[in-house]
This record gives C-alpha cells, sequence and structure tokens, in this order.
C-alpha cells in the first residue's frame, strides 16, 4: 500500500515518540512487575465491544503474602502503516469456514504485530479494584449544597492518591514523555500522553494536561481566576498536539471530568473520532464551554447543579443515599 507523505511523517513520529518511551516503560514495567508470579483471582469487567479485559490478581512474595494488582488487557487499534507488514510479513492464514465466494479465517500475525497493550496497578488498593469492577449505575444531580456537605467531606477524607501527579510535574517520571510544559507556577501545565494511549496510531490519540497549581480539585473549585491557566491549556495545548502529531485543533475533544478519579485539576484531550472511556454527557465538560461559562460568571461552577454517574457500591453513592439525595 502507497503510503502517503503525511501518513509518512505520521507514521515516523508515532516511531520516534514510542522509541522515546521505550527504555523507560520498558524498563520501569520489566523492574516492577513479576508478570510470572502473578495468579489471576477474577475477572473485574470484561468487553466484547472494546476488547479489553480488566483483571484482579495477586502477586505472591516470598514468604507467601498475596499484594493486589489490576491488570488490565487491551487490543489496539490497526496501524494503517502496517496493515501490508501484518497480511504478509510471515502471517500464518488457517481457513476457518468456506461457502461459495466468503470465507474466514484465523490469521496469526508475527509476535512483533501482535502487541497487547498491558496496563498494570501494582500494589492496588481495594479503591483501586471497585474503580474497574462492573457495576449498576445510578445518576446524581449535584448541588453546590450537596457539594459542600457530601462530596467536599468525602474527597477530603478519601481521595485517590495523586503521587503520580506530582511525579510528573517533578520531573520524576514520565520526564521523557513530555510534549509540552508552560512552567508558570500559577497559569502553567505540563501535557503528557495518558497512559490509555500506547502513542502507535492516532485514532485512540490521548493527552492529558496536569495544571501546576496543586489546590484546584476539580471543576467544582474553578472561577474567573482560573481562566488565564484554561485558556493557555486550551491553546498551547492545540498548538503542541498539531505541531507534534499533526492532528488539527478541530480534530481534539478537550474536556474535564465531573467527577474526576483524581482531585488534582486536569485536562483531557482525546481524538475527536474517538469514543474515549468518560467522554459522555453525563462526565465530559468542554473545555471551551467552562471558560465561556466562568467568562460569563465567575461562580459559574460555585452556583449550578452537576450531574454524574456513581456506581451503586462507592461510598459517595452511599453518602448521597444516606442523605436522602438519591
Ligand atoms: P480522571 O478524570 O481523574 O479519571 O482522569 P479516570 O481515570 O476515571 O478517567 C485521569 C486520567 O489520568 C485518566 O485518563 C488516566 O488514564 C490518566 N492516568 C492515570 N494515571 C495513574 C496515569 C499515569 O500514571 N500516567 C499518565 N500519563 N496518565 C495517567
Amino acid at each position: 500500500m502507497a503510503e502517503g507523505p503525511r501518513t509518512k511523517r505520521k507514521r515516523e513520529e508515532a516511531e520516534a515518540a514510542a522509541a522515546a518511551a521505550k527504555p523507560c516503560d520498558g524498563a520501569a514495567a520489566a523492574a516492577a512487575f513479576p508478570l510470572a508470579e502473578l495468579s489471576v483471582r477474577r475477572v473485574l469487567r470484561e468487553s466484547a465491544r472494546d476488547k479489553a479485559v480488566f483483571l484482579h490478581g495477586q502477586v505472591t512474595g516470598p514468604s507467601g503474602e498475596g499484594t493486589d494488582a489490576v491488570v488490565i488487557l487491551e487490543k489496539t487499534p490497526f496501524q494503517e502503516e502496517r496493515i501490508s507488514d501484518l497480511l504478509q510479513k510471515h502471517t500464518r492464514l488457517e481457513l476457518q469456514m468456506s461457502n461459495d465466494i466468503y470465507s474466514t479465517y484465523h490469521l496469526y500475525p508475527p509476535l512483533e504485530l501482535s502487541e497487547i497493550k498491558t496496563t498494570v496497578v501494582y500494589p492496588a488498593t481495594e479503591k483501586h479494584l471497585q474503580k474497574y469492577l462492573r457495576q449498576e449505575v445510578h445518576l446524581i444531580r449535584e448541588t453546590w449544597e450537596d457539594y459542600k456537605n457530601i462530596t467536599l467531606p468525602f474527597i477530603q477524607s478519601q481521595s485517590f492518591s495523586i503521587q503520580w501527579v506530582y511525579n510528573i510535574l517533578e520531573k520524576k517520571a514520565e520526564a521523557d514523555r513530555i510534549i509540552h510544559e508552560n512552567p508558570d507556577p500559577c497559569n502553567g501545565f505540563v501535557l503528557v500522553p495518558d497512559f490509555k494511549w500506547n502513542q502507535n496510531q492516532l485514532d485512540d490519540l490521548y493527552l492529558i494536561a496536569l495544571v501546576h497549581r496543586r489546590e484546584i480539585k476539580s471543576l467544582r473549585d474553578l472561577t474567573a481566576e482560573h481562566l488565564p491557566l484554561l485558556k493557555n491549556i486550551l491553546e498551547e495545548g492545540k498548538g503542541a498536539i498539531a505541531k507534534r502529531f499533526d492532528v488539527a485543533g478541530s480534530q481534539l475533544r478537550i474536556y474535564l471530568h465531573y467527577q474526576p478519579s483524581y482531585y488534582h485539576l486536569h485536562v483531557h484531550f482525546t481524538a475527536l473520532g474517538y469514543d474515549a472511556p468518560g467522554s459522555s454527557v453525563e462526565r465530559a465538560h468542554l473545555l471551551a464551554d467552562v471558560i465561556d461559562n466562568l467568562a460569563l460568571d465567575s461562580k459559574y461552577y460555585q452556583k449550578r447543579a452537576l450531574t454524574f454517574a456513581l456506581r451503586a457500591d462507592e461510598l459517595l453513592f452511599k453518602k448521597f443515599q444516606e442523605a436522602g439525595r438519591v
């Protein structure tokens, strides 16, 4: 298949980015996670549509004690540039059935083209296991009073560790993956590939901008004071992605989650054509809309009710139930 210049450049850039990411990622994973010692305890969730499975595993230590891990296995999108290789290079094709002009096959690609993206949380806490466990979900409509009386005390007592965010901001982890940084302590941020994206293809492009300021927990804390920061993220984020990946700003979905999993303000950048997890209307708030809302009313997010989904077993859901708000 002939390769156009844009495709070629994209492939070369994606390969360069992947190569740059590998020594760090590979070394860390190999050193940190003993896959051979993992035993699978249960399947937390499985998705035929996303071709992904979420596992609860345990790693048995030398004295027999088990440490919990979450392992996510996920088949990745095809890389257009490698399809000829996939079809030709040492690929085995086994006939499954044939009928008239129709036939189906099992295709066994070579090792380097049969990667399964693997994400590991190790050691995993009970909260991580809950996060990935398939559960019944309910919509909550949270007023500002609910936020102050229920959600905020809950966040202050419960939130996930955000050490990984500080590691990125302090260049203690993923430093070689940074795509763009505005170092201003007040209005600056770091843009890195999200760990949901393996950077091999642009179809599922996913980056996150992490702000340098540490006291902004979520959308609920934002006021007009934060407009310069938010505008920097929107404009510089788009510019950096266009420059590095040749994807136009008009082809990006740029949004915040409410509720987020990690209460340190961050913004998601995903490919518009990619149906990323968490991009549904009950969770995603477009950054451009957030900016407009704050420009209209500095206290917008301290006034209006916000809707989000919670799983039935989540502690926050129980708090809303106890308060008679579900
Ligand atoms: P969120 O809205 O707080 O929650 O987003 P979600 O995980 O339920 O979407 C946090 C984002 O940070 C997600 O898109 C994660 O995939 C991403 N993320 C989480 N961790 C622990 C890391 C990490 O260590 N490195 C990177 N690069 N991204 C991460």
